[in-house]
C-alpha cells in the first residue's frame, strides 16, 4: 500500500465493532470511492475502552485479545501501537506474535520508564530512551522477524518532550540505521508548524524511509497537504472512541432526565439495524 498510494489512511479500531466501520465505511468524492486503507489499533483506546489508563497497564496478552477481536472481522491491514515494546526481549516475542497473526506493523515509541500518553506532553514525568538503547530495541524486533512482509516503525517523541526538531532529527537518522521501516513523528502542537518543519528536513535524508504522522492536535492539516510534505501514512490515532463516547454519555442522562427511554430513542439506531449489522446474522421476516 505504501508503495502504491500517494498516502496510506489508517483509524483507530478498539473493537469487533470498530473494526467493522473501517473495514466497511467508504464514501463517494467526486465520482470515486474514499476509504479507510487500515486499523490503528490505539493504546490510547484499548486503554480507555477497559476503564484503565494510558501506562502500558493493559498488557499486552489483553491488547491480544482485542487484535483478535479486530482480526475475526476485518481484511485491511493492522498497525499495532505497540508502546514502549517493552525490554528488548519482550519486544522480539511481540514482533513475533504479530508477524504470526497477520499483524502489518508494530509502532514503538522511544520513551523509557513509566510510559505516560504523548498528549500530556511535559505535563507529566516521562523519560525519552538514549538513542543507542532504543537503537538495539529496534534491531532487536527486526532480527526476531520471519518474513520481509512485517514492518517495525520507531515513533520519535522529540517534539512531545521539548527535546526539539534537531534531536528528531538526529533520532531520526540513528533509527533507520538500527532498521526502522519506517519512523513515525509525533506532535501535539496546536499548528503543524513544526511537524511541517520536521517533514522538510526528513525530506533531504538520502535514506529515508516512509514518515508517518498522527495529526489529532493539528487536526486542520489536509491529506493533500500532507502528500505536498511526503507523509506517506495518517493515523487518525482516536476519533471512533472520541465521537461514540459523548453519544453514549448523552443516551445515558437523557434516559435519567426523563425516566425512560422514549426521549433518548431519536438519538439510537432503530432496533432492526442493529440486530442485522453484524453480517452473516438472520434477516427478520417482512412484517
Ligand atoms: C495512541 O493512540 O495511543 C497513541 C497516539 O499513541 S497518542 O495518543 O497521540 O499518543
Ligand atoms: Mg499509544
Amino acid at each position: 500500500l505504501l508503495e502504491s498510494k500517494p498516502i496510506v489512511r489508517i483509524l483507530e479500531a478498539h473493537s469487533g465493532l470498530t473494526g467493522l466501520i473501517i473495514e466497511t465505511v467508504s464514501v463517494d468524492r467526486n465520482g470515486m470511492k474514499a476509504e479507510f486503507d487500515g486499523c490503528w489499533i490505539s493504546s490510547l483506546t484499548d486503554s480507555t475502552t477497559k476503564g484503565k489508563p494510558d501506562t502500558e497497564l493493559v498488557d499486552f496478552t489483553s491488547r491480544l485479545d482485542t487484535i483478535s477481536h479486530i482480526l475475526d472481522v476485518t481484511t485491511k491491514p493492522i498497525v499495532l501501537d505497540g508502546d514502549t515494546g517493552g525490554n528488548s526481549e519482550q519486544f522480539a516475542f511481540m514482533v513475533k506474535t504479530l508477524e504470526r497473526l497477520g499483524v502489518s506493523a508494530v509502532i514503538i515509541e522511544d520513551k523509557v520508564g513509566m510510559k505516560r500518553n504523548s498528549l500530556f506532553g511535559t505535563a507529566v514525568k516521562q523519560k525519552q530512551a538514549e538513542i543507542p538503547d532504543f537503537c538495539y530495541q529496534i534491531s532487536s524486533g527486526k532480527q526476531a522477524q520471519v518474513t520481509d512482509d512485517f514492518m517495525v516503525i520507531a515513533r520519535i517523541e522529540s517534539l512531545i518532550l521539548g527535546a526539539g526538531l534537531d534531536d528528531a532529527m538526529e533520532r531520526a537518522q540513528a533509527y533507520i540505521g538500527a532498521g526502522a521501516d519506517a519512523i513515525m513523528i509525533h506532535s501535539k502542537a496546536s499548528e503543524p508548524t513544526e511537524i511541517i518543519e520536521f517533514c522538510s528536513r526528513f525530506r533531504q535524508l538520502d535514506n529515508r524511509v516512509p514518515l508517518v504522522v498522527v495529526p489529532t492536535t493539528y487536526c486542520m492539516i489536509t491529506e493533500a497537504e500532507l502528500i505536498d510534505q511526503g507523509v506517506s501514512m495518517v493515523i487518525y490515532a482516536n476519533h471512533l472512541l472520541r465521537s461514540a463516547y459523548p453519544a453514549m454519555k448523552k443516551t445515558a442522562e437523557t434516559i435519567l432526565k426523563h425516566q425512560r427511554a422514549l426521549e433518548a430513542d431519536p438519538d439510537c439506531m432503530p432496533i432492526k439495524e442493529i440486530l442485522t449489522l453484524i453480517p452473516g446474522s438472520p434477516k427478520p421476516k417482512k412484517s
